[in-house]
C-alpha cells in the first residue's frame, strides 16, 4: 500500500514536472532535481549524441553482458553443485569455448568503438563557429570575453547565498554577470585556466574541459533553447572550488545583441600607452587594433614567444590585465 501510495504519487510528482516544464517557456536546467535518474536534459546537439551513445548504446550492452555473465553463475552454481552432479566430467579444455570468449569481447569493444569515435569526433569537428567566447579560470571565479563582439573580459563570481535566497536562486549555481549567447548559434569555446587547472562544465550542452594555464583548449555548443542553464567548475581547484559556478544564459539574437551593446564600447581607461598615442585619442573608445604584443585574439594559435623584456612589458600594459596575465604565462612557457 505504502509503496503504491509512494509509486503514483512518484508519477503524479513527474507529470506535474512535465506539465510545468511544457508550461516554463524558459526552462531552468542544472540544478538537483528530486528523484530524477540518467543525464540531465540535452539543450545542445554533443549532448544529444552523448544521451544516444550511453543510452543506446552502452547501457543496452552492458545490461546484456551482466544478464549473461549472472546467468551462467546461476546455471553452474544450480547445475553442477556437489548434490546435483556428484562426479565431474575431467576435461579442462574446449577450443572453441575459448576461441569464443576471446573474440566476442574484442567484436563488442570494436563495436562500440565505432560510436565512441564518432562522438570524439563530433567534439573534435566543430560546425563553422558564428561567434567566440573565450572562458578564463580563475580562483575562484570565470571570466568571459567575447572578441568578435569586442567585449573586454566580464568577471563571473558566485551570487552570495543572501542574495541567491531572496532572489529564490540555487545558490552556488546562480552567478553574477553569467556568460549570454544567442540561441541556435554555433559557439566556440576557447577555454584556458589564469592560475591552476579548472575545467569548464555545462552538463546541459555537454561540455567539459579543463582550463590548463598556459593553454587553451577549445569546445562547442549550440544552445538549441532559451533559458538559464548552471555548470560548475570541475576541477578541484582549491579552497573555494564549489564556489565558482558557471551560468549561461541563452537569449534571442536581439536581445544578445542589446546585451552586447550594453558591454561594449567600453569607456576608455587612462593608461601609459594610450597617453603616449600620436594625436589626440578618440574620446570614449578603446583603440580598434590591439596594441602590438597584446593578445587579445584568443582565436590565434599560440604564437611563438614575443621578446620577453622592458619593451614586451610596455606594451603589454595596454591590454587588460586580466588577459595579459595568461599570456604573459603563455610566453614564458614557450
Ligand atoms: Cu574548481
Amino acid at each position: 500500500m505504502g509503496m503504491r501510495k509512494r509509486a503514483s504519487g512518484a508519477v503524479l510528482a513527474f507529470a506535474t514536472a512535465m506539465i510545468a516544464g511544457g508550461a516554463l517557456a524558459q526552462p531552468i536546467v542544472g540544478q538537483p532535481v528530486d528523484g530524477a535518474i540518467g543525464f540531465q536534459t540535452a539543450y545542445a546537439p554533443l549532448k544529444h549524441d552523448v544521451i544516444f551513445f550511453h543510452d543506446m548504446i552502452l547501457l543496452p550492452i552492458i545490461t546484456a553482458i551482466t544478464l549473461f555473465v549472472a546467468g551462467l553463475l546461476l546455471w553452474c552454481v544450480f547445475r553442477y553443485n556437489k548434490k546435483s552432479n556428484p562426479t565431474p566430467a575431467r576435461w579442462s579444455h574446449n577450443t572453441m569455448v575459448e576461441v569464443i570468449w576471446t573474440a566476442m569481447p574484442v567484436l563488442i569493444l570494436m563495436f562500440i568503438s565505432i560510436f565512441s569515435f564518432k562522438l570524439l569526433f563530433a567534439y573534435h569537428d566543430m560546425p563553422k563557429a558564428d561567434m567566440t567566447v573565450k572562458v578564463t579560470g580563475y580562483q575562484w571565479y570565470w571570466g568571459y570575453a567575447y572578441p568578435d563582439q569586442k567585449i573586454d573580459e566580464i568577471t563571473s563570481s558566485v551570487m552570495p547565498e543572501a542574495e541567491a535566497k531572496a532572489k529564490g536562486l540555487p545558490f552556488r549555481l546562480a552567478a553574477h554577470d553569467p556568460m549570454v549567447v544567442p540561441v541556435n548559434k554555433v559557439v566556440r569555446v576557447l577555454v584556458t585556466g589564469a592560475d591552476v587547472i579548472h575545467a569548464f562544465a555545462m552538463p546541459a550542452f555537454g561540455n567539459k574541459i579543463d582550463a590548463i594555464p598556459g593553454r587553451i583548449n577549445q569546445t562547442w555548443f549550440k544552445a538549441e533553447k532559451i533559458g538559464t542553464y548552471y555548470g560548475q567548475c570541475s576541477e578541484l581547484c582549491g579552497i573555494d572550488h564549489a564556489f565558482m559556478p558557471i551560468q549561461i544564459n541563452v537569449v534571442s539574437q536581439a536581445d544578445f545583441d542589446a546585451w552586447a551593446a550594453s558591454k561594449a564600447p567600453k569607456p576608455a581607461v587612462a593608461t601609459p600607452a594610450a597617453l603616449s598615442a600620436p594625436g589626440p585619442a578618440p574620446t570614449g573608445a578603446v583603440p580598434a587594433t590591439p596594441a602590438p604584443g597584446a593578445d587579445v585574439n584568443p582565436a590565434a594559435p599560440p604564437k611563438p614567444a614575443p621578446p620577453v623584456g622592458p619593451k614586451a612589458a610596455a606594451t603589454k600594459t595596454s591590454a587588460p590585465t586580466r588577459i595579459a596575465a595568461p599570456s604573459v604565462k603563455l610566453a614564458a612557457l614557450n
